[in-house]
């Protein structure tokens, strides 16, 4: 069976993305959970997973002798063992499109990353108004998230951005966490996206599995420091 090796639920937002994905499209997988005590050199995190990832970091997914390190390689692997599953859209132009949006947030939004580390516990709809009265790059990028939605919610009729889930939804679901969490102010068709997403029984699944884990650390927490 798949083995899909993660961090904290609640914090790991590139964790969450291959989850999903083999979650919502009903492929079976054993999850390895990798708990962050820190990402020193000799915590138990990375004990855990030397030997299977090559960075040092987390996801990776095994398949038998095989070893898939980085979102974008796993879910490529996956697209590709499960044809019958449409990871990506059927249609050549809007696949090459998903890949986009999809690379474009995997090397992308930096700004909105740094300011608004994923924390699906937390509720911090204040800090969230003074990132977004001080940070003009992360109110850029949410803009930037806005048009590329509501281009392909409008193109593809919903209710996924590519209509049917893809990767796409996947890759994007934890921007839909932080858009929650810190309360940043998006549009109306934007904001049912993100409860679309957040209702996904994969998503739903996750966010349960994170409310769950009750693992606070100190350094994925800028914003509430002791818990
Ligand atoms: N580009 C990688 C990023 C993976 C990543 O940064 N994972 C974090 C957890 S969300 C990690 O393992 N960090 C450990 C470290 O930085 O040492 C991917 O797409 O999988």
């Amino acid at each position: 069976m798949l083995q899909l090796y993660i961090g904290n639920k609640n914090y790991s937002s590139w964790s969450m993305r291959p989850w999903v994905l083999l979650r919502q499209a009903g492929i079976p997988f054993e999850e390895v959970l990798a708990r962050f005590d820190s990402f020193d050199a000799d915590s138990h995190f990375k004990a855990m997973i030397a030997g299977i990832s090559p960075t040092g970091k987390v996801p990776v997914l095994v398949d038998g002798d095989l070893a898939i390190w980085d979102t974008l390689a796993i879910a490529e692997y996956l697209a590709e063992t499960y044809p019958e599953k449409n990871l990506w859209p059927q249609d050549k132009t809007a696949r090459a499109r998903a890949r986009s949006v999809c690379a474009e947030m995997h090397s992308g939004f930096t700004a909105l990353r740094g300011a608004c580390p994923m924390n699906i516990e937390a509720h911090l709809p204040d800090i969230g108004a003074l990132i977004w009265r001080d940070k003009p790059a992360v109110r850029a990028d949410v803009q930037r998230l806005v048009d590329m939605w509501s281009g392909l919610l409008e193109q593809h009729g919903g209710p996924m951005l590519f209509g049917d889930f893809s990767i796409a939804d996947a890759f994007y679901a934890p921007v839909c966490m932080r858009l929650h969490s810190y309360g940043l102010p998006v549009p109306e068709h934007i904001q049912a996206y993100v409860q679309r997403v957040r209702a996904l029984p994969g998503v739903k699944a996750w966010i349960d599995g994170a409310l769950a884990e009750q693992d606070f650390r100190d350094f994925e927490e800028p914003y509430r420091l002791g818990r």
